[in-house]
């Protein structure tokens, strides 16, 4: 698997699945989520609102797939990253989560590229370095179940954490 590190918008970046850092609510929101939703247009919340009718909403470290509406992308997968309150309360088991689960839904629907923003590190709250390890960690922990899913794209919004991603993924 090519692991890839950018600095950028992920709204224009072309991939089969961009990764949306969710609520719990699916409907929207402020940082990446409100970006998403803005360049993607009202199909992307017509899709979540169906998803909410249909199961209630996304749990934290759970996953979702829904149209990516204008967006360049083709879809974008929707994950609830936990609050950071402290790292004692199960919250690296949950980025975790968030982070396998993208995956494994984008292997279930045979895309073969994705590409995450820094899922809990903006109002969430997650301390950069720590995400930037459960992130990287966790792809490569997840590789080996990945046959369709070739290559992983790190989008990172700031020189700071795009210096953390090129550490750690060498
Ligand atoms: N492209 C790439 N990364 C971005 C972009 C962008 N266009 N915009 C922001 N980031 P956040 P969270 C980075 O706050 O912490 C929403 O209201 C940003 O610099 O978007 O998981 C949801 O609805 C940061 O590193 O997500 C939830 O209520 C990272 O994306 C809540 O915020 C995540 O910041 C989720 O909080």
């Amino acid at each position: 698997m090519e692991i890839e590190v950018i600095l950028g918008d992920i709204t224009r970046v072309h991939a089969d699945a961009i990764v949306n850092a969710a609520n719990s609510s699916l409907l929207g929101g402020g940082g990446v989520d409100g970006a998403i939703h803005r360049a993607g247009g009202p199909a992307i919340l017509e899709a979540c609102r169906m998803i909410v009718a249909r199961q209630g909403g996304c749990r934290t470290g759970e996953a979702v797939i829904t149209t990516a509406g204008r967006l360049p992308a083709k879809h974008v997968i929707h994950t609830v990253g936990p609050v950071w309150h402290g790292g004692l309360q199960g919250e690296p088991g949950l980025l975790a989560d968030c982070y396998r689960n993208s995956l494994l839904l984008a292997e279930q629907h045979r895309l073969s590229s994705i590409a995450f923003p820094g899922i809990s590190t903006g109002v969430y709250g997650y301390p950069p370095r720590e995400a930037v390890q459960v992130a990287v960690g966790t792809v490569r922990a997840t590789a080996d179940l990945l046959q369709c899913v070739r290559q992983v794209i790190f989008v990172c919004f700031d020189t700071a954490s795009e210096a953390m991603y090129r550490k750690r993924v060498g």
